[in-house]
């Protein structure tokens, strides 16, 4: 018998996990971005990539978009993506690459600097029209570098201003996600640099307007799942960027810095009835500095579904026994016994029971695809950051 209940891998089997398309592009750090031979050249050839992530896992049907990164028609994009058996999804605003947002943009003092930006953002909404995608991103790259070089409570008010604007353009059926970090690039202060004050901004916006939780971009240290676990309480965790990190935003295929804590994170969605529920999206934000990209994606989705499967085998009754009884060892044991619990061979067999491969790393690489996207995609200039 499986250690995978029959109730367990239901909620496997329902797992969605979005994938960025910028993911297929080449990225780096600020001193190299390094290309790799097949990567695409447009947002088509991305949702292909991406969709053979899907192929071998059956967990990754739709692909984020980030603008204008990916303008292209975009009712053939969305119709390449069903062709292939894929969505579209959120759609990523970027008001960090124009030379008007040095000083900010939805924050900043001119007001025709913060209208550009209010208008790029219904921008992105005709978008989420066109590919009949639901929730518009926003992560903003506002702040200051110098104590006394901003007006901090001017610019909370601002962003307050330009947010309600964008969201009173949202459909009955979109929803606006206000992703936070801690810093970077700004290194004093950042506009929307916590849970608390994203969670501030989109309380007053409405219900539509709920937090993104970008793994990555907390202070070292903090205890994510206590966030998990707080926004979930307040019905406003609208969804997670997955990625992982040793120092700072590392972009890092998931879990592989720190598998415990995805597992922490993964126990309290469980827990806080996050799992398979439509108001909490599961993204990947993770790039590909040195690593093969299609196979990274394979194995960052892999690790959240290892993860998910652990999480749910915690025996919930006996921890809430021991919780109850103050029996703070017994509690632990409890949680760690689920977390060593090795669930790959039972995964490897259920899958391969769906028509799966067994092993969808090995599987992809077998297939040849990335020679033959190597050999095919000759010409033409590389996705990167800026494309
Ligand atoms: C910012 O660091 C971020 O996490 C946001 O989600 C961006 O849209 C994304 O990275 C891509 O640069
Ligand atoms: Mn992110």
């Amino acid at each position: 018998m499986s250690i995978l209940t029959p109730e367990i891998l239901s909620e496997l089997e329902k797992q969605a996990i979005e994938l960025p398309s910028w993911a297929f592009g080449n990225s780096g750090t600020r001193f190299r971005v390094f290309g790799t031979p097949g990567t695409p050249r447009d947002p088509f050839e991305k949702i292909a990539d991406a969709a053979q992530v899907h192929e071998h896992t059956a967990l990754a049907p739709s692909v984020a978009l980030h603008i204008p990164w990916d303008t292209c028609d975009f009712g053939d994009l969305r119709k390449h993506a069903e062709d292939l058996g894929m969505t579209l999804g959120t759609v990523n605003s970027n008001t960090f690459q124009d030379e008007d947002y040095k000083f900010g943009a939805l924050t900043h003092e001119d007001a025709a600097v913060r209208r550009k930006a209010i208008d790029h953002h219904l921008a992105c909404i005709d978008v989420m029209d066109a590919t009949g995608s639901r929730d518009l991103k926003i992560w903003l790259a506002e702040g200051s570098n110098y104590p006394g070089q901003a007006d901090m409570r001017g610019r909370q008010d601002r962003l307050n201003e330009s947010l309600r604007e964008i969201y009173a353009r949202l459909g009955d059926d979109q929803r606006l996600v206000l992703e936070y970090k801690f810093f970077e690039p700004a290194f004093y202060h950042t506009d929307v640099p916590d849970w608390g004050t994203s969670y501030a901004q989109v309380s007053t916006l409405g219900e539509k307007a709920m937090v993104c939780l970008d793994t990555g971009h907390h202070a070292p240290g903090t205890n994510i799942e206590f966030i998990v676990m707080q926004l979930l309480r307040l019905g406003k965790l609208g969804s997670f960027d997955f990625n992982s990190r040793f120092y700072a935003d590392d972009d890092l295929i998931v879990g592989a810095a720190d598998p415990f804590q995805l597992f922490r994170i993964l126990f309290e969605v469980v827990r806080g009835g996050g799992l398979n529920n439509p108001d909490v999206a599961f993204m990947l934000d993770q790039c590909h500095n040195i690593e093969d990209k299609i196979p990274g994606q394979i194995r960052s989705v892999l690790n959240v579904q290892e993860m998910t499967a652990r999480a749910l085998l915690v025996d919930r009754e006996a921890l809430t026994a021991a919780q109850r009884s103050g029996d703070v060892l017994g509690a632990n044991a409890v949680f760690m016994d689920a977390f060593y619990t090795d669930v790959r061979p039972a995964l490897a067999e259920w899958r391969e029971s769906r028509g799966l491969p067994a092993d969808p790393m090995a599987a992809f690489a077998a297939s040849g695809y990335l020679e033959r996207i190597a050999a095919d995609r000759v010409g033409g200039v590389q996705a990167g950051w800026g494309a």
